[in-house]
């Protein structure tokens, strides 16, 4: 069975959520009150983007990561290479109705595998995650696996191949702590950094959906979740 440690109240410390419906529309502020009432508090706020801290006990962590080696099995890991032509250190594939790729033609949600075959269902346990930090009962769209081995990043970009901003990306970290940049809604100017831990969780919503973010670097062995160390990134969204 899945565990919050936010359930049980491990850590979690109010945020300051003022000016968070600021950029929202009114679609975001019907989605905002179909939201159940259950959403808990997130441990901090950087720019309106918030983390969970914990999120994921050790227990829940596990069983998340069984469900995702099915995932794989079924959906193997690619190396995407930019509209450029350069090729990307995070190894990538999906689960849910559409997968996120990106090669020579560009990026782009498709509905099928490079191999042909449908992306899997997106596991219960992610999903159970998503419900519990948005609270909608619209679920994702896309689940986006990445995998940081050593020396992989991500460069600073924007999440914007989606229809509806109004609805948040939900992010969960399994593995190695990660170096995540957060920056603003147009490229440059000054950013925060935030270490993310196994088991953490972010929601970039509101005021923070188009914000700049990446991945600077994974402190290599820092968690004993995946035995040859590295990090898992699962990236929620609501495509169409
Ligand atoms: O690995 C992360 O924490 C961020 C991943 C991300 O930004 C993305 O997939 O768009």
């Amino acid at each position: 069975m899945l565990r919050f440690a936010g359930y049980i109240g491990m850590g979690i410390r109010p945020c300051n959520r003022t000016g968070q419906t600021k950029f929202m529309s009114c679609r975001a502020d019907r989605i905002m009150r179909e939201r159940q009432d259950t959403v808990p508090e997130p441990t901090i706020a950087v720019r309106g983007v918030t983390v969970f801290r914990e999120f994921l006990d050790s227990s829940a962590q596990v069983s998340m990561l069984e469900e995702l080696r099915d995932l794989v099995a079924a959906a193997p890991l690619l190396s995407p290479q930019t509209p450029y032509g350069r090729p990307m250190s995070v190894r990538m594939t999906s689960a849910g109705k559409y997968g996120w790729r990106s090669d020579r033609t560009g990026y782009r949600y498709e509905s099928r595998h490079p191999s042909g075959a449908p992306w899997p269902a997106i596991p219960g346990s992610v999903l159970s995650v998503w419900e519990a930090v948005t609270g909608l009962r619209r679920q994702p769209d896309c689940c986006l696996l990445n995998f940081y081995g050593a020396g992989a990043r991500m460069g600073m970009h924007q999440d914007r191949d989606e229809a509806d901003f109004s609805f948040p990306v939900v992010s969960v970290s399994l593995g190695d702590d990660a170096l995540f940049r957060i920056g603003n809604r147009t490229r440059g100017g000054r950013t925060e950094s935030v270490w993310l831990s196994s088991g953490d969780v972010v929601v970039m919503g509101g005021e923070s959906r188009l914000l700049y973010h990446g991945v600077d670097r994974i402190r290599h062995g820092t968690s004993g979740l995946l035995k040859e160390g590295g990090r898992i990134n699962l990236t929620l969204r609501v495509v169409d």
